[in-house]
C-alpha cells in the first residue's frame, strides 16, 4: 500500500498551491494570530481533507482554479475544530509537538479557532457560491453537533453503537463528505453525482474515525504524534470499549464500565481487555465495511486516474499508522 504522499503525488502541485493559499491566508495584522496559525499549520499535519476537495473537482473534470482556495478554506475549518478540541480535550501533544493550548495557553487557542474559522468563511464569500457556502455552513453547525453529542456520552457506558456512530458521522465524516461534496458542486455536476460524492466523503470519514479510535488504544506515540489513551483518560466510550462491553468476559466489562463511568482508566488493563474481545479486529472491519461503501459509492462516477485515486484514498484510512 503507498504512503498518503505517493498517493497524493500526482495531484502535488495543486497541494503546493493549496500551501501558498494557506499561508497568504494568514495574514493577519494581529502577531498572536500569525504566531500560533503558523505554528499549528506549519506543524505538518496530513491535509487529506484538502486532498479530498481537490481529487473530487477533478473526479468531475473541474478545470477552474476555485478548488484550492476551498481546500484550504477546509484546512482552515479542519485547524480551527483541532484548535478547540485540543483545550475540551486538555490535550497536551498534537502533530508531534505541544498543542497550541500548552504552548500559548486555553484562551489563545480558542480565540485563535475563532480567528481561522471565520477568515475560512471570508475566504468562501470570494469563491461567490451560494450552494459551497450552504454545505459548508450547514457542516460547521452539523460538527459543533458532533462535539456537543460527544460531550454528553462522556463517562455514559450505556452508549450505543448507533449513538456512538451519529457522532462519528457528525464530528468527523461531515467534514470529509463536505469536501468531497464541494468538490463536486465546483464541477457543477448533477445532484445525483454530488449526492454519490458526499456518501463516498461521508464513509470514507467514518473509517477514518473509527481508525482514530482503534489507534488510540493500539497506534504509536511517536508515529502518530499524539498521546495513545486519551480516549480512556476522558471516560469516552469508542467503538473498542463497546465492544467488549458488548461481547467481554463479565470481569472485563466491569473494569471497562467503571473505566467509561470514572475516566482514568488503568490503560494496559483495558488495552488487554480489549484484546481478549478482540475489539480492535471488530472496529477495523466496521471501518472495512465504511470503506467499500465509500467505494461502491464511486461507482456512480466516470472512470478516470482520480477515481483511481480516490479508491486508494478511501483504502489508505485503513492502513494508516498516523
Ligand atoms: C470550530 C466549527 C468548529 C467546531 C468546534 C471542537 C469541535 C467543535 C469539533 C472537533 C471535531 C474533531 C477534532 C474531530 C476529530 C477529527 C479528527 C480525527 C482529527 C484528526 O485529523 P487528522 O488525523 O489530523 O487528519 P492532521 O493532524 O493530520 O491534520
Amino acid at each position: 500500500m503507498p504512503s498518503l504522499n505517493e498517493l497524493l503525488k500526482p495531484i502535488n502541485a495543486d497541494m503546493q498551491a493549496v500551501d501558498q493559499v494557506i499561508r497568504d491566508c494568514l495574514d493577519s495584522e494581529v502577531v498572536l494570530i500569525r504566531t500560533i496559525g503558523d505554528y499549528i499549520i506549519g506543524s505538518g499535519g496530513k491535509r487529506i481533507r484538502p486532498a479530498l476537495a481537490l481529487l473530487s473537482s477533478r473526479a468531475f473534470g473541474y478545470q477552474g482554479d476555485q478548488h484550492l482556495k476551498m481546500a484550504a478554506v477546509i484546512e482552515f475549518i479542519h485547524t480551527a475544530t483541532l484548535l478547540h478540541d485540543d483545550v475540551v480535550d486538555e490535550s497536551s501533544l498534537r502533530r508531534g509537538r505541544s498543542t497550541a493550548n500548552e504552548m500559548f495557553g486555553n484562551a489563545a487557542s480558542v480565540l485563535v479557532g475563532d480567528y481561522l474559522y471565520s477568515r475560512a468563511f471570508e475566504m468562501m464569500v470570494e469563491v461567490d457560491s451560494m450552494a459551497v457556502m450552504q454545505v459548508m455552513s450547514q457542516a460547521t453547525k452539523v460538527i459543533s453537533e458532533g462535539e456537543v453529542l460527544q460531550l454528553m456520552n462522556v463517562n455514559d457506558p450505556n452508549v450505543t453503537q448507533e449513538g456512538y456512530l451519529q457522532v462519528v458521522r457528525f464530528k468527523t465524516a461531515k467534514l470529509f463528505e463536505a469536501a468531497a461534496r464541494v468538490g463536486a458542486i465546483l464541477a457543477n455536476v448533477s445532484e445525483p453525482m454530488q449526492e454519490a460524492a458526499a456518501t463516498y466523503g461521508r464513509h470514507m470519514g467514518t473509517a477514518f474515525q473509527l481508525v482514530d479510535d482503534l489507534l488510540d488504544y493500539s497506534g504509536d506515540t511517536q508515529t502518530l504524534g499524539k498521546t495513545l489513551g486519551d480516549d480512556l483518560r476522558e471516560g469516552k466510550a469508542t467503538l473498542p470499549l463497546l465492544h467488549v462491553l458488548a461481547v467481554g468476559n463479565t470481569q472485563d466489562q466491569a473494569l471497562v464500565r467503571q473505566a467509561i463511568e470514572k475516566g482514568d482508566g488503568d490503560f494496559d488493563a483495558v488495552a488487554q481487555a480489549i484484546m481478549r474481545a478482540d475489539a480492535l479486529t471488530y472496529t477495523r472491519q466496521a471501518a472495512e465495511a465504511e470503506v467499500t461503501l465509500a467505494i461502491e459509492a464511486l461507482s456512480e462516477l466516470p472512470d478516470s486516474e482520480t477515481k483511481y485515486l480516490l479508491q486508494q484514498l478511501a483504502g489508505h484510512c485503513l492502513t494508516r499508522n498516523q
